[in-house]
């Protein structure tokens, strides 16, 4: 029998995998723990137990002046205590009691003609799990109704700093707002604190996420050919987690790098639109992650588009996943981000001088900060309904400011419960290898010929998503990653290698 989220793999069908059903659950689990965190927040500093939490969804957007109606995802904060799909919607959460309450837009009768079936409040107080359901235009009149204090009932809005977009939450907004007390600052690093640690439930969508977009990597490694396009391999990514794994969205843009494309760190946007053709002997570096009900996977894979390493490929991946897989061996409660990715720098360094592009003491390029020129990005990120989910840094944490540690989204130390990115890279960047060859604190760890010979080589990355345990953690990518294992699947062995043969290639099956 098929567990739920796993079909049965038939000779015809690509996957093994089905969309999971979706535990409305879950969000019932995140509202009762932001209530409990809250209230022990206003105990703590005396405050009544009054008020409700109130959020706004998000809205549609149409294309520009157009009236063609973007696809709609819901705004994430929102996503995350109520898994509301549709737009327009508000909703609250009563602190004395608990009790949760949906504010629906009310629908013109137009909707049914276009758009389908006008669904009756009940509707999404079954589906969400929630204590009532009104119409927007209640709003007041409900939470005066049932507020239980003395005066203008109290509303915790979210307003807080994104410190990755650097951007603010907007709180809502609404008709006659000034018939409540308002207050900006408790909610938004309350909500967030909860976001960063996953729940089972949370952790088995992520998971979802994590199998059908592993599979789907396989997929394309499998299907690469010399001479196509990049956008093939996105569109065979698509195909896969949307088909199997009922994914609409993506956690962020498809990066379907190629050969010296693979150093642009974003590469894939508008103006680089995944449309370059494959060379034989380029490297493939793909970050590609499907989204299932909100939450998310980051996973990259790079590998040789025609199947077999070069030395030069070898020396550069095995350098970073040994970074890779030494940082997943030290990851515990406990443990500081900034070491890890220091870590991380170190045998990438370490593996360089080894393989002859750099020369010198390795402790004497850290304290350089060598590592920034050849991995410039931090060595990972939280993962949940945002590919960067928020709480990276709590309020009044500093940044790092030195080359590579300032590029960190989170400088925490691990705790049970997170889930983080683990995504060390190699890559030969003219606009930064120039300058380190020209500065004299740099230039004389790098061997010029050496460097050289990478020049349109582009870069390795290997990203994996990792959940912090009570004693360690767990990779929750399942993709190829040892040299021998990427060959192998792309010359067509079964993935995850079953029966293989070790002793022909010397690795471990
Ligand atoms: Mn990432």
């Amino acid at each position: 029998m098929a567990k739920p989220g796993e079909a049965m793999p038939t000779a015809s069908s690509p996957s093994s995998l089905s969309p999971p059903e979706i535990p409305m659950e879950l969000h019932v689990n995140n509202r009762e723990k932001l209530i409990k965190c809250l209230r022990e927040h206003l105990s703590s500093s005396s405050r009544p137990l009054r008020g409700f939490v109130f959020l706004q969804g998000g809205e549609e957007q149409t294309r520009h002046c157009t009236d063609h109606i973007e696809l709609f995802r819901q705004e994430s904060y929102f996503a995350y205590l109520f898994g509301v799909r549709e737009p327009g919607f508000y909703g609250a959460i009563d602190i004395a009691t608990g009790e949760s309450i949906l504010f629906a837009p009310r629908l013109s009768a137009d909707y049914a003609v276009w758009l389908g079936e006008i669904k009756p409040l009940t509707y999404f107080k079954e589906r969400y799990m929630v204590s009532m359901v009104f119409y927007t235009d209640e709003i007041v009149k409900v939470l005066h109704d049932l507020y239980l204090g003395l005066g203008k009932p109290l509303l915790f809005l979210l307003h807080g700093l994104n410190t990755d977009s650097d951007k603010f939450s907007k709180p809502a907004e609404f008709e006659r707002i000034e018939k409540f007390e308002r207050d900006l600052d408790t909610l938004h690093p309350i909500l967030t604190e909860c976001r960063v640690f996953k729940s089972d439930l949370e952790l088995s969508l992520i998971q979802f996420a994590n199998d059908i977009s592993s599979e789907a990597h396989v997929e394309v490694m499998r299907k690469t050919r010399g001479g196509m396009k990049e956008y093939q391999l996105e569109s065979m990514f698509l195909h896969h987690t949307y088909m199997y794994g009922g994914c609409r969205h993506c956690s962020y843009t498809c990066i379907c790098a190629t050969g010296e494309n693979s150093s642009v760190l974003h590469y894939g946007h508008a103006a680089a639109p995944n449309d370059r053709i494959l060379q034989d002997g380029d490297l493939a570096l793909l970050d590609m992650g499907a989204e299932y009900h909100f939450y998310g996977s980051d996973i990259t894979c790079s590998f040789p588009v025609n199947g077999k390493f070069t030395s030069d490929q070898c020396l550069v991946y095995n350098a970073v996943l040994d970074a890779h897989n030494a940082v997943i061996s030290s990851m515990k409660p406990g443990v500081s981000w900034v070491d890890m990715h220091k870590l991380a720098e170190k045998i990438i360094l370490e593996a360089l001088k080894k393989g002859g592009v750099l020369v010198g003491d390795v402790d004497d390029m850290m304290a350089q900060r060598l590592g920034a020129v050849f991995m410039p990005h931090g060595l990972g990120h939280f993962l949940g309904i945002d590919t960067h989910d928020p709480g990276g840094y709590l309020k009044g944490a500093k940044r790092p400011r030195e080359p590579g540690l300032k590029s960190l989204r989170t400088s925490r130390e691990l705790q049970e419960g997170m889930v983080i990115t683990v995504e060390p890279g190699c890559y030969f960047i003219e606009a930064l290898l120039v300058p380190a060859m020209e500065s004299s604190s740099t230039s004389m760890f790098l061997i010029v010929e050496e460097i050289d010979r990478f020049k349109g080589f582009g870069g390795v990355r290997i990203e994996s998503d990792v959940h912090v345990t009570s004693n360690g953690c767990v990779n929750m990518t399942k993709c190829p990653r040892e040299v021998m294992e990427i060959e192998a699947v792309m010359a067509g062995a079964p993935w995850p290698l079953k029966n293989f043969n070790c002793s022909e290639n010397g690795g471990e099956g």
